[in-house]
Parts: structure tokens; C-alpha cells; sequence
């Protein structure tokens, strides 16, 4: 059931005629069930039925468009939503500094810089916005596919129609790479590929996995061009109406629950390009990124102006 705390009073004990007040909760996620968005739905589902006794029935529906689900949570009719930080930037500006190109080194970089006061303090603009950012999750470092060539070389992308997610940030850099960016919903990309309406997409390893994209694509680029966290968010009208103990709930669980989706993100990471060369796809791994990076060199000028050169510094030379 949709919007704010949905109260189903179900029939308590026949014996004592007590009745027990269970709420349901709707939560949206971009990918198939069984993916690291999946994971991270059931860990919180789980963790807050456990915690409140069951009170707390959490009802997940995937692959569903990242931005729309934000924007429902926004006005209040879906009360959770797990998803990349894609469309993020639309709705809080200043986060979408994270979405920068080459700014985390690895995944403990990126996870210590999320968790400390650079990221927690991020969560902090949410509320304003009518949403509440229970916990930083993870979606992982971004690779190119494409039906084309084979991308050995910045330059073997030019010219390529790639769809990006619809982020002004990455954009920005695919434009500078010389590809024509193509901004879509992800739940638009499977067909799109497809039907030859673009070349390419990028994502990480786990989605290109769980949503197939071996059936439609040839050539994979190990890029690690970005890297692409993910948040667990909650309509700001349903967390309100929550006491503070549950609210408390809410986040321990939404941390557990990152931190399943984080495991679920390095065990496809280990076994997921093996998985998509059996399932034919070429894999180019020895990527010199310097040569990415390099090539992305212009685009920080942009950045700098829009976020701030010592925000980015910041990040980038974060250590815990
Ligand atoms: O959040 O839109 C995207 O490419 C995202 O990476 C995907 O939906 C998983």
C-alpha cells in the first residue's frame, strides 16, 4: 500500500482478542530481485521485522525507474527507496559531487570517505528536500559495454551512442570523451540496446550481470570509470511519523542493509566477468585509465566551478 505509514490492523489472538497494529511499507529498487539492490531490499526488510517484533513489514518492488521512485518518496507515496545516486544530484545539487569520474581510487576509499564525516554530512540535505538518506549502499565501479568494437583506447569511443543515467556529471564526461551521451531511465536500457537505439551503457559489474546485458551487448571495457554509490532513502512524511526509537530502527537496519549490499557488490565482483565471458562477451581488461583519466582532463574545469576544486580535493585525498 502506498504513502505514509499504512496501518493494517490484522486479527491479534482469538484468545486474549488483542488486536496487533502491523504497517506496511513500500519500498522500489532499479534492478531484478536477485540482485545487490535485491539484497539490500530483504536485509532491511528482515532487520526491521526482527527488530520491531514484525511490527514493521517492509514490501519491495524492483526494477523500477530511479528517478520517478525518488520523486514518489518525495511527495510521500512510497515509503523506501534503494537506488544508485544517478538521478540524486536532480533533487539535493551538492551530492552529486560524488558522481565525479576518478575521484575514488577503490572501493575502501570510497566506502571510508561514505561512512565518515564527508558522507555523513551529505546525508544531513536530505530532510530539507522531503527526504530522509538513511544509509550510503553500494552499486560499484562503472565499465563500458558496447555492440561495436572492441574499446581498447579513449579514442576507440568516440563517436559511440552511449546511454548514461541522468547525471549531468557524467555527462559532462562522456561528452568530453567524444561520446554522444544518451540520458535515460535504466528501466529503458535493456530494450534500447536491443533495438540498436544506442551503442553502449555503462554500469558495474552487478547490473551488467543481473539485468543480462550479455544477450545484447559484445564488448566490455573494464573502465572502472566512476564509481557509482548507492543510498537507501525513506519518504521524509513517513519517517516522521515514526517515534525516535523506530526511527533509531530504521537506520541500524538501513546500515545492515548496506552493508549486505556492499558484500553482495564484492562477491559479483569476483566471479561476475568470468560469468559474462561464458555468457559471450568479449572482455577487454587491460585498460590503461591513466589514458581515461587523462582524456577526462577538460571536464574538471567544469566540476571545479559547479562543486568547488577544495570539495574535491577533499574526497579525493580523504583519508580515515
Ligand atoms: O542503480 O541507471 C543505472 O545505470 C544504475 O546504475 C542502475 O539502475 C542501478
Amino acid at each position: 500500500m502506498a504513502g505514509a505509514l499504512a496501518l493494517a490492523l490484522t486479527a491479534g489472538s482469538a484468545l486474549t482478542g488483542a488486536a496487533r497494529a502491523e504497517t506496511t511499507l513500500q519500498l522500489g529498487h532499479p534492478t531484478a530481485a536477485t540482485s545487490h539492490y535485491g539484497v539490500a531490499a530483504s536485509t532491511l526488510a528482515d532487520e526491521l521485522s526482527r527488530r520491531s517484533n514484525g511490527k514493521f513489514k517492509v514490501v519491495s518492488t524492483p526494477n523500477g525507474a530511479e528517478r520517478e521512485m525518488i520523486e514518489s518518496a518525495q511527495i510521500g507515496t512510497l515509503d523506501l527507496v534503494v537506488t544508485s545516486t544517478g538521478p540524486v544530484g536532480n533533487f539535493v545539487p551538492e551530492v552529486a559531487v560524488v558522481d565525479i569520474p576518478f575521484l575514488f581510487k577503490d572501493y575502501d576509499h570510497a566506502r571510508a570517505v561514505l561512512d565518515g564525516p564527508i558522507g555523513q554530512d551529505m546525508l544531513k540535505l536530505f530532510p530539507d528536500k522531503g527526504i530522509v538518506a538513511l544509509a550510503w549502499g553500494e552499486n560499484g565501479f562503472r565499465h563500458i559495454t558496447n555492440s561495436k568494437r572492441p574499446i581498447n583506447d579513449p579514442a576507440d569511443a568516440k563517436g559511440l551512442k552511449v546511454r548514461t543515467m541522468e547525471n549531468q556529471v557524467h555527462m559532462t564526461a562522456f561528452r568530453q570523451l567524444g561520446v554522444l551521451p544518451t540520458p535515460m531511465a535504466f528501466t529503458e536500457v535493456f530494450t534500447a540496446l536491443q533495438q540498436g537505439t544506442v551503442d553502449g551503457q555503462e554500469n558495474p559489474i552487478p547490473v551488467i550481470t543481473a539485468s543480462k546485458f550479455a544477450q545484447v551487448q559484445k564488448y566490455l571495457t573494464l573502465t572502472g570509470h566512476v564509481y557509482s554509490p548507492a543510498m537507501i532513502l525513506m519518504a521524509r512524511s513517513t519517517f516522521d511519523g515514526l517515534t525516535a526509537e523506530e526511527q533509531q530502527m530504521f537506520r541500524d537496519s538501513a546500515a545492515v542493509a548496506a552493508k549486505a549490499m556492499r558484500e553482495k557488490v564484492a562477491a559479483v565482483e569476483s566471479n561476475g566477468v568470468d560469468e559474462l565471458r561464458k555468457a559471450g562477451m568479449e572482455v577487454i581488461t587491460d585498460v590503461d585509465r591513466t589514458k581515461f583519466q587523462q582524456a577526462l582532463e577538460p571536464a574538471y574545469a567544469e566540476y571545479s566551478k559547479r562543486f568547488g576544486k577544495e570539495n574535491i580535493d577533499r574526497i579525493r585525498n580523504y583519508t580515515p
